[in-house]
C-alpha cells in the first residue's frame, strides 16, 4: 500500500517547513565587535542599526564609546573576550571598566526593536559580576541577567532573548561597587527570531507531520 497524505497536509507542512527553513537561515545574530576597528576610534554611531553610549559616567570621560585596548592600560588590565580590544570610554584612569548601572554602563539603543541580546563581561581581578538589563520602548525593564562570580580574566556571555522584538534598550555593566570590569563582543538578532525556539519549532513540526502520519485513514 502506498501513503499519500492529503494535498492539504502536504501543502500545510511543505510551507512550515519552509518557515522553520527560513528562521534558521536567518538566525545569526548581528556581531557587534571593537576588534573591528583601530584603538581609540569613537564607536557611537560606527554600527548601522545601533547606537551606543556610556551611562553613569562614575569613572569620569563622557557619554562616547570607544574601542579600547584592554591589555594596554596602566590600571587593572585584563584580557578581551575576542582580540585586545573591548568597548571603553574616556574615563580618565579606567576607560575599560565598566560598574553598575547607576555608576558606569554601557546603553545600546536599537534603531529597530530587537528580541535577543549577547554580550560578555570579563573579570579584571577576582570576584567580579556582570549585569545586563534590557528595556523596552516605554523604560519598562523586560528581563536581568547577572553572571557568576569570576576570576580574573574569566568572561561569561550575558543573554537575555524574548518571543517578540521587545528590546528597545540595554543596559551592561557589573553589578555592584565590587564588580568593575570589561565588556566585549556583542551580538543581536535584527530579524526577529530567536534562534533556539526557531529550531525547536521546525523539530516540534517534524514530530507533529510524523505523527499524523502514522494514523489509520478512516
Ligand atoms: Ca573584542
Ligand atoms: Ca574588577
Amino acid at each position: 500500500m502506498i501513503f499519500r497524505p492529503a494535498s492539504g497536509l502536504r501543502a500545510a507542512a511543505a510551507a512550515l517547513a519552509c518557515g522553520g527553513a527560513m528562521a534558521l537561515a536567518h538566525a545569526a545574530p548581528v556581531v557587534v565587535d571593537p576588534d573591528a576597528f583601530a584603538p581609540g576610534t569613537d564607536l557611537s554611531n560606527a554600527f548601522a542599526g545601533i547606537t551606543l553610549s556610556a551611562v553613569g559616567l562614575g569613572f569620569g570621560g563622557g557619554p562616547a564609546i570607544f574601542a579600547v585596548d584592554s591589555l594596554s592600560q596602566p590600571a587593572e588590565p585584563f584580557t578581551a573576550s575576542t582580540g585586545r580590544l573591548v568597548f571603553g570610554t574616556s574615563a580618565p584612569t579606567f576607560p575599560h571598566l565598566f560598574r553598575e548601572p547607576s555608576f558606569h554602563a554601557l546603553r545600546v539603543d536599537f534603531a529597530a526593536p530587537t528580541d535577543a541580546v549577547w554580550i560578555d563581561f570579563i573579570s579584571n581581578d577576582s570576584a567580579d559580576t556582570g549585569f545586563l538589563q534590557a528595556f523596552d520602548a516605554a523604560d519598562n525593564l523586560l528581563g536581568t541577567y547577572t553572571t557568576a562570580s569570576l576570576t580574573a580574566n574569566q568572561f561569561e556571555t550575558m543573554s537575555l532573548s524574548f518571543g517578540s522584538a521587545s528590546i528597545a534598550y540595554i543596559l551592561a555593566s557589573g553589578l555592584d561597587s565590587a564588580s568593575s570590569g570589561g565588556l566585549d563582543h556583542l551580538r543581536y538578532n535584527d530579524d526577529g527570531t530567536v534562534p533556539e525556539p526557531a529550531a525547536l519549532l521546525l523539530v516540534g513540526t517534524a514530530l507533529l507531520a510524523l505523527r499524523l502520519s502514522r494514523r489509520p485513514a478512516r
